[in-house]
């Protein structure tokens, strides 16, 4: 892809032109790279910059990683306490180059719309707010006084506050989201759609329901006391690279790990630490001992034939398998369930998985043979319609053998952005329970709206269907993370106003209402200065480890915002200067927002005090204690039936995720050195066989059509077939280049989280 020509930046999103394939690589990390981190960020931001920036990465009194939300440990850390991944997010964020004042007259709209993330994300940070007045296509620069002054006018000038929807991606403070929540509802909203909606939902919705609580039952410290890991759905090499750490830790201490997934990824296979010398100088760690290369969406099939195995081995030798006593003391329903899965066809199910009975029976043993078992997984497992009953399936085998509320073991859903856990504590929820509004209402004194919002899939209907005319996004990118990126458009340009707080340009700054707004924030490494002095902020990572994270970076440019005051700001246009709550107040000394926290979000209890020591503190979990605040007030088993997806014939099913060179939407660069693919990410992964099959070969250029019962096919042009070793009949594409394939009623039951893993697609030779 080349570089921008005045007034046009590149109509395509990737070219391809350069596009180059090599094979894929057997192992992660090591001295590749720590050498990919360091030289991008020394190029963009000077040797001093770049120091500051990595050597604060999650260092207590540094600043929490941006990137992923593995957890931090709780005690020692080391000098380096990032990725290779977290070094591209800091430096991306700490970019100092700044998007110029002329930028807005030169680039309508329209262009930034089709223009690509990678050249969006290369133009600098957004550094003054700018309005997109009604009738043109263009933004210009204004003041803050004005942009507050309009999207006041404009919010109050609605019906109904249920006319406007408020977003949020997953990076925000806890001090942000909760004044944030605050001021949607003090507005009158509950539509509060996040990016979990498109994430973890379902992981959410099955662990609430079978085990009381949302969250890992894990801590940091377990995985290394694991006797067996099962990585499922989930490319820890690419997306949470610090978790090789702890996998190669329980390997040496005599554990093992399985990978399930169609693909074989890098990381899984070997690992070398950097950060350790026999990491760099050596062979590195050999990281699964078993990989189940599953069908997309088979995983609910698989886990109910090692469920199966598990229960007959018992069945052999009474009294030797399960744990008997804590399915007696702290679980219910057990006889229905065991009864229902030993009822299911084994063909039927290896058929739906995609698998070997040898390698199921391989699994069996190597899980009845562990005494601590932990099961982690990402979005492999929660973007499927079935999502929500294989999670649960998960809780049930590990509940089989008591696999839950002791150390190494348990149920660990590894979250993605950095601080979407903590957003969900704070009330970023369109559905929050009772016992949080009430809080919230007798702390501010009024009363919450109690009626359920819309969540992203809601929020797009919304505002497809005229319901919905207002939208605001604190962060993220909506239209390039929702599903049916055309039909996303649609929604987002039949709004009367839409209003983005934002570190850096991206594609839906482009997607815009008749009014559009884009408000420039700073980043979380940033120094944070209000009337009180300099603030500090809280998050909470995959562990429930909640800490305080200290901005350390001089701001890319004095006229930046914290999102925090501009949530405050925004609240006082909407809501009035004489509003009973005290914005200013609020913003003028984030400890105020603390001790509101303390008082309403669940589990926060001395909030102030307990994140003011820089280990932060723990949440309290239940299940994690072996409490479990569900319906029959123990452990559930719950039964499902697994459904075979229907491939017709000619069509594959086809997943779409993460190259090892992007965060979700930003695309730092075009390579994905661990899957062998070079300065292009228009590709399709296609097993061999199946290309010989369909009459591809590797190296076709094709258009994908996708296909969704009776609706009309959704059509992507232009990708380049790459064989490789993906079980047989699945596909593999980057998002979100691929989202326009995804129909936006294909969603999972229960969690509604767009089915961005199993797409039944067909090729088209261009
Ligand atoms: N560097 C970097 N880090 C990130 C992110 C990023 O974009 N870049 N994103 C962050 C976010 S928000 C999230 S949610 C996480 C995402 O982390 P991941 O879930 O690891 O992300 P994906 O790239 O979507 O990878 C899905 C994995 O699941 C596998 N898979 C797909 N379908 C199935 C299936 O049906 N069954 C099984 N068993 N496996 C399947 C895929 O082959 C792939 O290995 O990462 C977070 N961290
Ligand atoms: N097809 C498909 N679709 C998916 C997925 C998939 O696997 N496949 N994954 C889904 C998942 S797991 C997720 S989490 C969503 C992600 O959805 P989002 O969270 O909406 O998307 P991001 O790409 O993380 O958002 C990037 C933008 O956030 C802004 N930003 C970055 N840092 C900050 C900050 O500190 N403050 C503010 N205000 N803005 C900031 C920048 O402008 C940047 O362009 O996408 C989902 N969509
Ligand atoms: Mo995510």
């Amino acid at each position: 892809m080349s570089e921008t020509t005045a007034g046009r930046p590149p109509a395509d999103d990737v070219t391809d032109d350069d596009l180059r394939v090599t094979p894929p690589k057997q192992w992660a990390a090591g001295i590749p790279g720590i050498w990919h981190a360091t030289s991008p960020a020394v190029a963009e931001m000077g040797v001093g910059r770049t120091a500051r920036a990595l050597l604060n990465l999650n260092q207590k009194h540094g600043f929490d990683c941006m990137s992923c939300a593995w957890p931090d440990p709780e005690g020692r850390r080391k000098t380096a306490e990032f990725c290779e991944n977290g070094a591209k997010a800091i430096t991306w964020e700490a970019d100092p180059r700044l998007v110029p004042d002329d930028f807005w007259a030169e680039y309508s709209t329209s262009t930034l719309l089709a223009a690509s993330e990678y050249w969006l994300g290369q133009q600098g940070r957004l550094a003054r707010p700018v309005i997109k007045d009604a009738g043109s296509d263009h933004y210009r620069v204004a003041t803050w006084e004005e942009a507050y002054r309009l999207i006041g006018a404009e919010l109050r000038a609605l019906d109904t506050p249920d006319a406007a929807a408020f977003y949020t991606s997953g990076r925000a403070s806890n001090e942000a989201a909760f004044v944030y929540q605050l001021f949607v509802r003090a507005f009158g909203t509950n539509n509060l759609p996040d990016c979990s909606n498109l994430c973890h939902e379902s992981s959410g919705v099955a662990m609430t329901e079978s085990l009381g609580v949302g969250k890992s039952t894990v801590r940091q410290e377990d995985y290394a006391r694991a006797d067996l890991i099962i990585v499922m759905g989930q490319n820890p090499g690419t997306n949470h690279p610090r978790m090789l750490g702890p996998l190669a830790e329980c390997k040496e201490n005599g554990g093992s790990i399985v990978a399930v997934n169609p693909l074989p990824e890098a990381g899984l296979k070997r690992f070398k630490d950097p950060q350790r010398v026999d990491g760099i100088v050596g062979q590195g760690t050999e990281i699964a001992d078993q990989l189940v290369q599953v069908r997309l969406g088979g995983d609910l099939a698989l886990l109910q034939l090692v469920v199966q195995r598990v229960l007959r081995a018992e069945e052999r030798a009474p009294g030797t398998v399960l744990d008997h006593e804590f399915i007696a003391q702290h679980t219910s329903e057990f006889d229905d369930y065991r009864e229902h899965v030993l009822a299911q066809d084994e063909d039927a199910l290896l058929r739906a998985a995609g698998v070997r009975a040898e390698d199921v029976d391989e699994l069996a043993e190597r899980y009845i043979a562990a005494d601590r078992v932990i099961i982690t997984w990402a979005m492999g497992l929660t973007q499927h319609v079935q999502a929500v009953d294989t999670i649960q399936e998960i809780i049930n085998l590990l509940l089989l053998r008591g696999n839950m509320g002791r150390p190494g073991a348990g149920a660990s859903p590894i979250r993605g952005h950095s601080n979407v856990q903590g957003n969900r504590s704070m009330g970023i929820y369109e559905k929050m329970d009772d016992a949080f509004l009430d809080r919230l209402g007798a702390e501010f004194s009024f009363e919450p709206p109690r009626d359920p919002g819309v969540d992203a899939i809601g929020a797009v209907r919304g505002m497809r269907d005229g319901r919905i005319s207002a939208f605001f996004a604190l962060g993220g990118n909506f239209l390039s993370a929702m599903s049916d990126t055309g039909t996303t458009a649609e929604a987002l340009g039949r709004c009367r106003l839409t209003v983005q707080v934002s570190t850096k340009l991206n594609r839906s700054h482009g997607a815009v209402g008749e009014i559009a707004v884009i408000l420039p924030c700073r980043g979380r490494s940033e120094i944070d200065e209000q009337a009180s002095g300099r603030q500090w902020i809280t998050t909470e990572d995959t562990a429930s480890l909640v800490q305080p994270s200290f901005g350390r970076l001089t701001p890319v440019a004095d006229t930046l915002k914290s999102e925090t005051e501009i949530v405050c700001e925004i609240a006082r246009a909407v809501l009035g200067a004489d509003h009973p709550i005290d914005w200013e107040g609020l913003f003028a000394d984030y400890d105020t927002i603390r001790g509101h926290i303390g008082m309403v979000a669940a589990g926060c209890q001395d909030y102030q005090r307990r994140t003011s020591d820089p280990g932060g503190f723990v949440m309290d979990n239940g299940a994690r204690e072996r409490r479990w605040r569900t319906a029959t007030g123990r452990a559930r088993f719950h039964r499902a039936v697994a459904e075979e997806i229907d491939v017709p014939p000619g069509r594959l099913l086809l997943q779409t995720l993460r190259s090892h060179d992007q965060f979700n939407t930003t695309i730092y660069g075009l390579d994905d050195r661990y899957r062998g693919i070079h300065q292009g990410r228009r590709v399709v992964f296609v097993n061999p066989a199946d290309l010989a099959d369909l009459g591809f070969a590797d190296g076709d250029r094709v258009d994908l059509v996708s296909e969704y019962r009776d609706q009309i096919d959704l059509h992507s042009r232009n990708w380049r077939l790459v064989a490789y070793p993906t079980a047989r009949g699945c596909a593999a594409a980057y998002y979100p280049e691929a989202n326009e394939l995804v129909h936006l009623d294909h969603v999972a039951r229960r969690s509604n989280t767009p089915v961005s893993k199993a797409v039944v697609v067909r090729f088209e030779r261009r």
